[in-house]
């Protein structure tokens, strides 16, 4: 009988997004590959490329104490994308407003136009790629890699060798098809409903084939990577086919199958490799059957849309309404695809007060290469540079200090708390944690941020702060160092008064 609800207590959490037993909070940066490889050669002087990284590039991965490195855009391109970027007018425009100077030998190409699953000839070889990630997990850092389901490449091999990989114009229809949906041989470009990439070909989830070649794609990726990040994940989802691709798929007598994709795919790697993780790029509506699917962290955009948005009742609200889901989100500031955080957010003091919104919740910790010098100048997929810019060494001192603060297994591994009994919401937003460590005593942090633009005064209870003996406590703000001693039982009941400057950020031990 017990073993039995035990049984169904061990399903229920299996079903929920609190499902991993033994959390752990990884720190993850994203690097735009060719990209880093183009900047290391113009500083060294020389060509670099996979296999000739500098000694110098390994120290700074090292010393950001990063769990994961996301290396975008490791894979095989085709000349078709390349050639379409190099001569459309509207890319082109885009380009110059973003680098000014720009030549077309800036222009590298798409990353998300991928050929094959078989690096780069212009990065290294396969065995590179083996030493990189070697050579990354002896400072203890895993590898992420990419993997683009819904489309592939125009000039990818399965376009002459297997077409019905791929989502065709209505059976019946004639040529010329439609040329905004349908490439000239009625193939249909990588879309949905609202539009069409025109250097991509859109990938058939519903023909079982094509699911049996993308899990040998996943397959082979997995033998490089610790972790694979998945592009617009949900599209591949049948709900979202069905509603992009339902009138040409049903005309060719294709049916939804009646398992998900990525169930399928992520169960046949995790039993090949069952450390590797799943991140999903991913907007929102799906989150559960991706989860259920055996995603281990899903892209959190709402979070960053409602720090930016600096409207505290709905960041309160959307804060309420997630707690049981941010250990599986990945919560970012910026990435290849957003603005900079220092442009999204305004300015740089603002960008790092939603770092330690973001950063401070449970969950994969994502960064993008320039967030932590302070950069706004976005740095497109399509080229191998952006504008040229300085280190704001605020930013980079701030993240020093931050990241040493989340090295410790409190934000690691611990449980996270939203702080509701906080007198000042319109300003504040508060969160603790805690840690059982394995000696029983607990590590415990409590973070009070001020998210406005004048000074903050508020009272936080913090209902776990008990002093030693007596009743007073030392706590600890950890960017100063300053320590305050305050009542304990006051802390519980009435709370720790805090009076913070606009944008600032304490984060207590105690
Ligand atoms: C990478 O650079 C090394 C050293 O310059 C060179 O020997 C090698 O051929 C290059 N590899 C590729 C794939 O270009
Ligand atoms: C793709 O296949 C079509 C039809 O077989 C062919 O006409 C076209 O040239 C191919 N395109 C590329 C880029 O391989
Ligand atoms: C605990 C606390 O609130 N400490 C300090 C916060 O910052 C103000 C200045 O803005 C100090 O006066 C407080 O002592």
């Amino acid at each position: 009988m017990k073993l039995i609800v035990l049984f169904a207590l061990l399903l229920f959490f299996q079903s929920t997004p609190m499902a991993k037993c033994d959390n752990y909070y990884p720190s993850m940066m994203e690097y735009s590959t060719r990209p880093l490889l183009y900047s290391l050669s113009q500083k060294s002087g020389k060509t670099i490329n996979l296999s000739n990284i500098p000694d110098s590039e390994y120290e700074i991965f090292q010393n950001q104490k990063l769990d994961y490195i996301w290396m975008m855009g490791m894979w095989k391109l085709g000349a078709y994308g390349l050639h379409y970027d190099r001569t459309n007018q509207e890319e082109l425009a885009n380009f110059k407003a973003l680098l000014p100077d720009f030549t077309l030998d800036d222009v590298i190409g798409s990353p998300y136009a991928v050929t094959e699953y078989v690096i780069n000839p212009d990065i290294g070889t396969a065995q590179d790629l083996i030493a990189f990630r070697k050579r990354l997990n002896g400072m203890g850092i895993k590898l992420i890699l990419d993997f683009v389901p819904n489309h592939s490449a125009v000039d990818c091999p399965w376009n002459t060798t297997n077409p019905k990989y791929y989502i065709h114009a209505p059976k019946g229809s004639v040529p010329p098809y439609d040329s905004n949906r349908y490439l000239p041989w009625g193939i249909a470009y990588g879309g949905d409903k609202n539009g069409a990439w025109k250097d991509v070909a859109q990938l058939n989830y519903w023909n079982q084939d094509l699911r049996d070649a993308q899990i040998q794609n996943l397959l082979a990726i997995a033998k490089y990577a610790d972790g694979i990040r998945t592009d617009m994940s949900e599209l591949a989802l049948n709900d979202q086919i069905k509603t992009n691709w339902y009138e040409q798929l049903s005309s060719w007598g294709y049916t939804r199958p009646n398992t998900e994709f990525w169930c399928d795919a992520i169960s046949a790697v995790k039993a090949q490799y069952p450390d590797i993780i799943f991140l999903a790029e991913q907007y929102g509506g799906f989150d559960d059957q991706l989860i259920e699917c055996g995603f281990d962290f899903l892209y959190d955009k709402p979070l960053l849309d409602n720090l930016a948005s600096y409207k505290m009742s709905n960041i309160w609200d959307y804060l309420n309404s997630k707690i049981t889901y941010f250990p599986v989100y990945a919560q970012y500031l910026e990435n290849h695809d957003e603005p900079r955080a220092v442009a999204k957010f305004g300015s740089w003091w603002q960008a790092n007060a939603g770092a330690v919104a973001s950063f401070t919740l449970p969950g994969m910790r994502f960064s993008f290469e320039g967030q932590w010098k302070g950069f706004k100048n976005k740095l497109d997929v399509h080229l191998r540079r952006a504008k040229s810019e300085d280190t704001i060494q605020d930013v980079a001192d701030f993240y020093k200090k931050f990241q040493n603060i989340l090295e410790s297994d409190v934000f690691k591994k611990g449980t996270w708390i939203l702080i509701n009994d906080c007198s000042n919401k319109n300003q504040l937003i508060t969160y603790r944690w805690y840690y059982k460590k394995s000696d029983g005593s607990i590590e415990k942090r409590l973070v009070a941020l001020n998210f406005s633009d004048s000074q903050a005064d508020g009272n936080v209870v913090v209902s776990d702060a008990y002093a030693q003996s007596g009743d007073n406590i030392v706590i600890t703000e950890l960017f100063t160092g300053k320590q305050y001693t305050r009542s304990a039982s006051q802390m519980r009941s009435t709370g720790l008064n805090v009076i913070i400057e606009s944008w600032v950020a304490q984060i207590f031990s105690y």
